[in-house]
């Protein structure tokens, strides 16, 4: 059975397009799955410490409210297994400057900071390692983190070539297209936790109010009537797919259901306020034994070392380092 890994970044609010287009089809799906809350990657833009642990935790206890079972996944914190920096180093050994250079995240991401971290420059060879320590077949991704998939897979085709059979060799997996979801206030970027305006992202943890609001005064367009047309009406084919990500229907069957912009906004808002509520009342119930959710991932971290230290064991001998 493939292997397929996600994490989650704690970085920002989670919002409904992490949950409709990555934790929800590893809830509902029967695969072979490691999910982890990438808090490493949260340091390689300007942070608030408190607030990266916080989140770490906040995640942690969301991700377990919206459904997740930690015995039938790997689930744990990436700086909770000391092998995913370990391997880093091992694969930056493997890794031109140029090719990291190339990355398009860092070509965008550093032209919006002043001060750039080092890490900012090489999370993708730290992705990498996340992605090879498991044994990792298939990693879903969208568009914009492709190209750090294609980098693992390259390295992994290189240190194998160079120093014998080590890694397998992971291959990126789009999810389909309405899995996307897109910023309520300008459809044509998808939701994100980092840029999306307060306005524009549905998070997990608004209130229904929030997000009754949220989606009354999401961008449509000039038009009056209902069709489902990504390309020409984005705003309009967004609200669709969020009520087919949260109902189970087409956004093309659901199109010809509505009348007026309005109407649709209102089922929308309805569908999502009983997609988030049931999680959001389990999530208050887990937020309030922090101890529960911490053992849940202290038990995760061993059970990931377990794998990731025969990875790096592997590496090491490989690459020409002496046992110990
Ligand atoms: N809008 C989205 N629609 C569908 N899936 C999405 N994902 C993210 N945004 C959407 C998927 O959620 C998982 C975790 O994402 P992440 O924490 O790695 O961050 P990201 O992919 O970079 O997404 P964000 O929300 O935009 O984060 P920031 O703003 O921090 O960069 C991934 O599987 C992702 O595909």
């Amino acid at each position: 059975m493939a292997r397929r890994l996600t994490g989650f970044t704690p970085s920002g609010n989670l919002h409904l397009g992490n949950y409709l287009g990555a934790l929800r089809p590893i809830i509902e799906g029967t695969g072979d799955t490691v999910v982890f809350i990438s808090d490493l990657h949260a340091l390689t833009l300007d942070h608030d410490p408190a607030d990266v642990r916080d989140r770490t935790l906040e995640f942690a206890t969301l991700l377990l409210a919206a459904g997740l079972d930690p015995d039938a996944c790997l689930f744990m914190v990436q700086s909770h297994v000391p092998e995913h920096t370990e391997l880093h180093y091992l694969l930056e050994c493997a890794t031109g400057y140029g090719e990291a250079q190339r990355m398009i995240q860092f070509k965008e991401k550093s032209r919006r900071q002043q001060q750039v971290r080092m890490s900012l420059l090489t999370y993708p060879i730290l992705m990498a390692a996340d992605i090879l320590l498991y044994d990792t077949d298939e990693v879903p991704v969208g568009d914009d983190q492709s190209q750090h998939v294609e980098l693992a897979r390259d390295i992994a085709i290189r240190f194998n070539g160079r120093y014998g059979d080590t890694f397998t060799v992971p291959r990126a997996v789009n999810p389909p297209v309405a899995a996307r979801v897109m910023d309520l206030s300008s459809p044509t970027e998808k939701m994100s936790k980092s840029t999306s305006s307060a306005a524009g992202a549905l998070r997990l943890l608004d209130e229904p109010d929030a997000v009754r609001r949220k989606v009354m005064r999401a961008v449509t367009d000039t038009g009056t009537t209902v069709t489902y047309d990504p390309a020409g009406s984005p705003g309009v084919a967004n609200l669709l797919d969020i009520l087919a990500g949260c109902t189970g229907a087409r956004p093309d069957d659901l199109a010809a259901g509505f009348d007026r912009y309005g109407e649709l906004k209102k089922a929308v808002a309805d569908a999502v306020v009983d997609t988030l509520t049931p999680i959001q009342d389990r999530y208050r119930k887990l937020a309030a034994q922090p101890d529960h959710v911490r053992d849940v991932l202290r038990a995760g971290a061993a059970r990931a070392r377990a794998a990731a230290g025969a990875t790096v064991d592997r590496a090491k001998a490989a690459i020409g380092l002496l046992p110990a």
